[in-house]
């Protein structure tokens, strides 16, 4: 069987931990595409040098040629700029949007059948005009950023009860930004939902108020430390596990950026949602009944996707 082959574009610090990170899980042949010369060609070329020792094997190729990309299975989006500290994600629409222009037309004349997962800010517009622009179907392109603030705030929960991360679900609905929904009751610790440990004293009402506002700002307290760029190794891993349950067809139920068409009293949006991901792209949104408060701010946070999307039909007369 042929190996599968991965298309990363943008070969920044998410582009190149995707990179890693694909290849050490032989998820297939890996393109590593950036505008930048040199910069995609120099990681490739020491991730192929990690192969011998860790024993992977997987093609890796950088390139600066749209070519290089025909037949992806899977491309995943990083192109663009990330926040400095004292931005927000919506500093970035003006320039991330042109980038999306030309990330969008290469996908079209070179891979427009590949499973895509945009990563780039601000979210939940960048993946809607990343949609226009390379014209491929809805269930084809979602947005990652529901399984990485799940992940932070899984982290933070699992910390707070001194438990395994791996017995810690949770849900972060809505749009990825400040007003992101962490949905508090599916949450969960092997089952138990966090409301009704709550009641058995493994935490208070508080300090689960405390972590769902440390989550929403997850990505930020990240920016502050860093100072040069914002997070890479979580989102990266974030997007390799929507990336392989496509590739494997493991119809994982995650939480993605996903276009709805009246789900959740939504139309024609891309909002972060639960979907299932299989072979045949998003296979299914998942619609679960949010109690007043979480549907509040689910919508609240529609609201602030809806204004970003205004902005981007400002900024370029071409999107619809
Ligand atoms: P960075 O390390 O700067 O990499 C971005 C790369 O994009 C650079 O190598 C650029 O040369 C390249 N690039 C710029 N313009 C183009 C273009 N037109 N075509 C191809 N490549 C181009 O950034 P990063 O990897 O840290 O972050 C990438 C993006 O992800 C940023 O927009 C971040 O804000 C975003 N991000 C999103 C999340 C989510 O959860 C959604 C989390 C973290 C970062």
């Amino acid at each position: 069987m042929a190996r599968k082959k991965i298309a990363l574009i943008g070969a920044g610090m998410i582009g190149g931990t995707l990179a890693h990170l694909a290849a050490m899980k032989e998820l297939g042949d890996i393109v590593l595409f950036d505008i930048a010369e040199g910069i995609p060609q120099g990681k490739a070329l020491d991730l192929a040098q990690a192969g011998p020792p860790e024993g992977f094997d997987a093609g890796l190729k950088g390139t600066n040629d749209y070519a290089d990309i025909a037949g992806a299975d899977v491309c995943i989006v990083t192109a663009g700029v990330p926040r400095k500290p004292g931005m927000s994600r919506d500093d970035l629409l003006g320039i991330n949007l042109k980038v999306m222009k030309s990330v969008g037309e290469g996908i079209k004349a070179h891979a427009p059948n590949a499973f895509v997962i945009c990563i780039t800010n601000p979210l939940d517009a960048m993946v809607w005009a990343l949609r226009e622009y390379s014209g491929l179907p809805h269930d084809k392109i979602v947005g990652m950023a529901g399984v990485l603030d799940s992940s932070r705030f899984r982290h933070f929960l699992a910390e707070e009860f001194d438990v395994s991360v791996e017995d810690v679900t949770a849900f972060v609905l809505g749009g990825h930004g400040d007003t992101m929904v962490p949905v508090v009751e599916y949450s969960t610790v092997a089952g138990i939902p966090v409301p009704d440990l709550i009641k058995m004293g493994w935490s208070t009402q508080e300090k689960i108020d405390a972590i769902v506002q440390r989550t929403r700002s997850g990505g930020g307290e990240i920016v502050g430390l860093l100072k040069t760029g914002s997070a890479f190794y979580a989102p990266a891993t974030s997007a390799i596990v929507m990336a392989e349950s496509y590739l494997k067809d493991k119809k994982r139920l995650l939480p993605c950026a996903a276009h709805l068409t009246g789900q959740y009293g939504v139309d024609d949006l891309y909002v972060g949602v639960p979907v299932v991901i299989g072979a045949n792209g998003v296979e299914r949104v998942v619609e679960i009944a949010l109690n007043a408060e979480a549907k509040a701010g689910f919508d609240k946070s529609v609201a602030a996707v809806k204004d970003l999307l205004v902005a981007c039909k400002g900024i370029d007369g071409g999107l619809k």
